[in-house]
Formats: C-alpha cells, sequence, structure tokens
C-alpha cells in the first residue's frame, strides 16, 4: 500500500469519526462513496509461468487481482487499470463485496463474476519492469503497483 493511500485511509477514518461523533446520518450516498479507498491492487502475475506462448492459456496466467478491503461492497464499474504504455482495462459493472478478489486475465474469456478478461492476443505486462495503477470512476488514483525482474514474475502489493 502506498503512502498516499495510507494518508487517504487516515482521513478517511477521521472524517468517518467526525462524522461518528456528530450523529449525523450516513446517507446511502455517502456509504457508497467512502469506502471507494480501501479497494487495492493485491496481486499482479506480470510473467505467466514458463514460456510465454500465445495460448490463451498462457495468456490467461497473467493477470492481476483487485481486492475489496473495506466492509462494505463496492461498485467497479468504470474503475481503471492502467499500466505504463498506457494500456487500460475499465471494468464493467461488477460489486465486489467486502473482502472479495477479482482477477483479471490477459487472454480471452466468458467474464463470469470474479474472474473478468482482456481479450488481448499478447501479453500485456512487461515481464522486466512495469507498473499498474488503479483509479476510481473518478478518475482518482487509489493504488499503484510497481515491479521489476527480481520479483520472478509475481507481486503480492
Ligand atoms: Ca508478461
Ligand atoms: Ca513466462
Amino acid at each position: 500500500m502506498s503512502r498516499s493511500v495510507r494518508t487517504l485511509i487516515a482521513t478517511a477514518l477521521l472524517t468517518g469519526g467526525l462524522l461518528t461523533s456528530a450523529a449525523l446520518p450516513a446517507s446511502a450516498h455517502d456509504e457508497q462513496r467512502r469506502p471507494h479507498r480501501w479497494v487495492e491492487i493485491d496481486q499482479v502475475q506480470y510473467n505467466a509461468p514458463g514460456e510465454d506462448r500465445r495460448s490463451n492459456h498462457s495468456l490467461n496466467s497473467e493477470y492481476f487481482t483487485i481486492r475489496n478491503n473495506s466492509r462494505h461492497g463496492v461498485q467497479l464499474r468504470d474503475y481503471t487499470v492502467t499500466d505504463r504504455d498506457g494500456h487500460t482495462y475499465t471494468f464493467n459493472r461488477l460489486r465486489l463485496r467486502s473482502g472479495q478478489t477479482v482477477t483479471v486475465h490477459t487472454g480471452f474469456g466468458q467474464d463470469w463474476r470474479l474472474h473478468r478478461y482482456q481479450d488481448s492476443r499478447r501479453h500485456l505486462y512487461d515481464n522486466n519492469r512495469g507498473q499498474l495503477t488503479l483509479r476510481n470512476e473518478r478518475g482518482w488514483r487509489l493504488d499503484q503497483c510497481s515491479w521489476n525482474r527480481f520479483d520472478r514474475g509475481h507481486i503480492g502489493c
């Protein structure tokens, strides 16, 4: 977790505390907005195990995961994950429950709840060095995860 995200969380906790102490009723809108700050990049398998072939199996063995660490469900529609080359994945409608993780695979597949597919014909993430950035539907940066070749193909963020 980046320092900026920690700061956001600290700010959010403080704000939540102030709201609670003031006994202000939280609207449904607030409940939806606040938890966005606890959604983060959990893991990146940037190098598919074995030789990189363009088989769908190899492509789908390259993936990243997004986790909802908040206590509330979060709607991920229009959340984006961008890499350094400017490639962007945009989430369709998906409500991620508290504690749930969604896996986004590089290759082809039928989207179902916690597995999504980018339908790419090539591997997307550099095996030596790269970075993913998660933004919410408003474009606010929620998390960032970087790797290099010493991470051996997989990184927990
Ligand atoms: Ca790769
Ligand atoms: Ca590989």
